[in-house]
């Protein structure tokens, strides 16, 4: 059987790799020695794309793929595809929402809990050898604390559950208020004076740019703590480092940032109060096989009948 050529953008895993190839010519777009030329020579035979969360679809790609038909993103946001245009053509676009919900609420309540018990600090003291010098001093307890979900979809569901077994109370805001027992905030700023730690759980994109601003961190206040495990994008991360460095927002947990890999300096300067992590909200083996999985799932049932199991919602009418 003929394979059909895939045009795989970032990397995948052997897992995905291995099942793939049987249905499947990878060409892996950043093994090739010129980009621009290789895209404008071979472009135009992809009708399937396999892509991730942060490179999506780049410009120079889209233009150069005009008979795309499916593009599989293995990863559950997407703001780095222009799914509505995509769908307006029936380009056909599958991401993998489930199977990371628990892991990106654990990825979140790990950087709350990290916050307010001081992990990381703690653990260098430990290891210099400050111990011996003196106890480190006292930290906060994370029990009993009003919690805020900015963005109240799967994943936001999921931590708020798993803060449940720290005994918190539970707020959020989203597009309109849900069937559940938790408080429902009209706005990002009202929700963030209600409550001590604030996590922002939305998907990315032109909608919820900076979202989190000055106003909302202040609302937080020098007592509160913001946890991003969403997109970068969605906080004002200028406003943030502002806030953190004059004390008008207490601590920060952050799993994703406005240019990644790159973290602002005056963000790594602060240490204790901050927690810095590398985009790993999802990274675990057994999560990363799941999300894989589906992804491949996705592509290879395109093949088979021409739909995916998991379009996203712009995609998923028909
Ligand atoms: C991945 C993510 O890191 O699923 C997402 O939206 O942010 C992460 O799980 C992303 O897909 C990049 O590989």
């Amino acid at each position: 059987m003929d394979r059909a050529p895939l045009l795989q953008i970032g990397e995948i895993t052997e897992r995905m790799r291995e099942a793939l190839e049987a249905r499947f010519a990878i060409d892996v777009l950043f093994e090739q020695a010129d980009r621009t030329a290789f895209l404008a020579e071979h472009g135009a035979r992809y009708e399937a794309i396999l892509t991730n969360g942060h490179w999506g679809v780049p410009e120079d790609v889209a233009a150069a793929t005009p008979n795309v038909r499916v593009i599989s993103s293995y990863g559950v946001g997407y703001d780095a595809i222009d799914a509505d245009a995509y769908a307006a053509r029936g380009v056909l676009v599958a991401h993998t929402p489930g199977v990371l919900n628990d892991e990106v609420a654990v990825t979140a309540i790990a950087l709350w809990l990290a916050c307010y018990r001081q992990i990381v600090a703690a653990d260098a003291h430990a290891r210099s050898g400050a111990w011996e010098e003196g106890g480190f001093p006292l930290t906060r307890s994370p029990m009993d604390r009003r919690v805020g979900i900015l963005g109240l979809g799967r994943i936001g569901k999921t931590i708020a559950e798993m803060a449940g077994a720290f005994r918190a109370e539970i707020h959020y805001t989203a597009r309109s208020p849900k069937d559940v027992p938790w408080q429902f905030h009209e706005t990002p700023e009202a929700l963030a004076e209600a409550v001590d730690v604030l996590v922002v759980i939305t998907p990315g994109g032109a909608a919820t740019r900076n979202l989190v601003n000055a106003a909302v961190l202040r609302a937080l206040g020098p007592e509160g703590c913001l946890v991003n495990v969403a997109r970068g994008s969605v906080v004002d991360e200028a406003a943030l480092v502002a806030a953190l460095e004059s004390g008008a927002l207490g601590m920060a947990g952050l799993d994703v940032f406005e240019a990644e890999p790159v973290i602002p300096d005056a963000l790594k300067r602060i240490e204790g109060r901050v927690v810095l992590l590398p985009h790993v909200g999802s990274a675990t083996h057994e999560t990363r096989a799941a999300m894989g999985d589906l992804a491949v799932r996705n592509l290879v049932r395109w093949l088979d009948d021409g739909t995916v199991e998991t379009p996203v919602p712009e995609c998923a009418g028909g």
